[in-house]
Formats: C-alpha cells, structure tokens, sequence
C-alpha cells in the first residue's frame, strides 16, 4: 500500500525548476507501468492521474466519466490501454502542457468609456461599477509573471454601426423588429448592407483617440506588453479580440500568442458579458485552454453574464477567482478540466495531422 503523502514525481516540474522533456516521459512511463507489460492499465493510469491532477499536495477526484474520456482521447489504436509509444507520442505533448503551461493574460477593454464614461457599467441594467476590476487586475499583475500580457482596446471610428446616435447614417433592413425612428440605446436592429447586420445600439463609445478610449490610467501596464485593437471597420462590431462579429476578419491576437506557444489564456475586464467572453470563447475555438477570471470582470447585464459563463464552461473552460491563478500558472494546481481540454486538443491535432496525410494539399 502506498502512504498517502509519498513524493509526487510531478513536483520537481512546478514554475519551470525543471524542464519536463522526453527523458522525464520515458521515466514517468516506467514508474507508472508497476506490471511492468509495456503498456498502461486502467488501473496504472487512474495512478497517473491522481498525480498528475491536484492541488498543491490534495489530489482531485476525476470522475470515472472524466478518467474514460482522457483514456480514450490519449489511447491511439482504442484497445483500451496507453502502450509506450502512445505515451512518448500523445500523452508527452499532454502532460508536458499540463505541467509547464504557457500563460497569457488578455485585459480586455479597461477603458475610460466602459469605466467612468459613455457607457459607463454602473450605468447598465446590471449595475455593476468596471472600476473594480482595475485592483483585481493590478494585484494579479504584482503576483503572477505571465509569459505575456496583452492590452484589448475597443478603437471605434466616429462613424461606427454600433453608435445609437448613427442609427440614421444607415438603411434598416425590412426584418428589424424595432423601427428606425423608435431605435434606441440597447436595442438589438438589423441594418442593410453589403452583409445583412444585427446590432445592438450602444451609447457612442471608444471613439479612436478621444479620452473614453484610453486605459484608465490606474491600470499597470508592464513594459512589455502588446496591445490589440478592434472594431476600427465602421460597418460591423467586433466583441472578440479575435474576429469581428461576422467573422470575416482577423485581428493579430492569434498570431501574436501562438508565436509566444501560449497554451492557456486568461481573460478579465469589461464587459463579462460581452467582450470579456466572446473572446474567451474564440480562443477556445482557437485550442487555448480559457480560463475567466470571474472576480476581475464587470458585465452589463445579470442574465447575459450567467449565459455568457454557462457557453464558456460548455467550450471547457474553467472560471475561477484571480487568488488561484499563481498556482495554476506555475503549474503546482492542475484542474482536471484543463487537462481534458488538452486531451481533447492533442487527439485533435493528431486528427488534423492524420487527415493531412491523407489528402496532402
Ligand atoms: C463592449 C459594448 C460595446 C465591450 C464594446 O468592450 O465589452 N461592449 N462595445
Ligand atoms: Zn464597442
């Protein structure tokens, strides 16, 4: 019988002491293979896992659900154990991911505007202040080393679709439910165009270089940070810091963090319910592991911000309070649900690879 406190093997990798690399894969493989056979059992992996999943020196308990499908995400050939070559292939990306993340932390729009201006949250039916976030956001950046911060600004010019006070300068599509005489703030329309566009009416906001568009200037900024702007096209709006609501163009975020290998994307700011989250979701699309950071976001609306949390956690992301993120960036506290996020990337990618192989283009 094992003692409950022995060593973690895990342990020597926490904040980078050291590298995880082939070599320490190779080794976790044989400790872990206790029969010896080449391959891993339910019951050798279900070990593994206990390990691999805890906090600090408290195991998490996976459910026989969770333990199924990382087995099966892991288990190339299906035949219900991981043999050698399925741990040196498929669970060192895993685990090397789970280990020794590579975290960036995206403040989305901590602008004038959202915070003391035009659209001001306290202002909104949720009746949130967006200054709170600003010591939740300063604190996590004096205690946490990111491997990158990155600044989102909302950049709209004068002439933007999302302004309530434009609704005039563009035609209303036949299907609008609201016409455009009685248009008003928060309204959703639907205008014509070159793409038919549903928007919901702002107060003018972010205009580009006007005082509302700035970071509010109690904000840290570190030296090396990257900043990314978006909504600068007039005809359509764009919440994520990845795409614009149609999805037609790109912004550089995903360039930007894939060239840094940034696995795991933290986001905070304003609003929860809206920028906050559409870029969390977009950079689940994306394969990065989410994590909202539910203490350093302020929303516009109560029932939008509860839907808005209930999509990212069915994207797999998780949302937690900014205290627990210094663990999870040094990788001494690994959340099982991350780490069936990675899985599920890594069965992905080998999909992808696979099917490339197939029909090379
Ligand atoms: C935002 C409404 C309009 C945001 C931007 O940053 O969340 N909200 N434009
Ligand atoms: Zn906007």
């Amino acid at each position: 019988m094992e003692s409950p406190d022995r060593d973690n093997v895990f342990d020597k990798f926490v904040d980078r002491k050291k590298i995880f690399d082939k070599q320490d894969c190779i080794q976790c493989f044989q400790r872990y293979d206790v029969d010896g056979d080449g391959f891993l059992n339910k019951k050798e992996f279900h070990q593994l896992l206990s390990d691999v999943f805890c906090d600090g020196s408290q195991s998490y308990k996976l459910t026989e659900a969770q333990e199924g499908e990382i087995l099966t995400l892991l288990d190339q050939d299906q035949d219900g154990q991981i043999s050698k070559a399925e741990f040196l292939g498929n669970c060192y990306y895993w685990l090397k991911q789970i280990l020794q993340p590579s975290s960036a932390l995206i403040v989305v729009d901590v602008q004038n505007d959202f915070l003391d201006g035009n659209l001001a949250l306290r202002n909104c039916p949720a009746g949130q202040d967006g200054l709170g976030v600003i010591p939740a956001i300063n604190s996590l950046l004096d205690t946490v080393n990111f491997d990158l911060v990155v600044y989102t600004r909302d950049w709209h010019p004068a002439d933007h679709i999302s302004f309530a006070e434009n609704k005039h300068i563009r035609r209303f599509h036949a299907t609008s439910q609201i016409s455009q005489t009685e248009a008003k703030v928060h309204d959703t329309v639907i205008f014509e165009g070159s793409s038919i566009t549903e928007q919901k009416l702002w107060p003018t906001h972010c205009v580009q270089g006007s005082w509302g568009a700035e970071l509010h200037t109690d904000l840290k900024v570190p030296d090396d940070s990257i900043f990314v702007d978006k909504g600068k096209n007039p005809e359509v709006d764009s919440y994520s810091a990845f795409w614009d609501n149609n999805k037609q163009s790109q912004t550089e975020l995903v360039q930007i963090l894939s060239k840094r290998n940034i696995t795991d994307v933290y986001v905070c700011g304003v609003a929860y319910d809206v920028c906050v989250g559409f870029t969390g979701l977009d950079a689940a699309d994306h394969g990065f592991r989410v994590i909202a950071l539910d203490d350093a976001c302020r929303g516009v609306d109560l029932q939008h911000i509860e839907d808005m949390k209930k999509s990212l956690q069915d994207k797999g992301a998780i949302i937690i309070n900014t205290c627990k993120v210094k663990d999870i960036v040094e990788g001494s506290d690994r959340p099982p649900k991350l780490g069936l996020q990675t899985a599920r990337n890594v069965a992905l990618a080998r999909t992808l690879v696979n099917n490339n192989k197939v029909h090379p283009t």
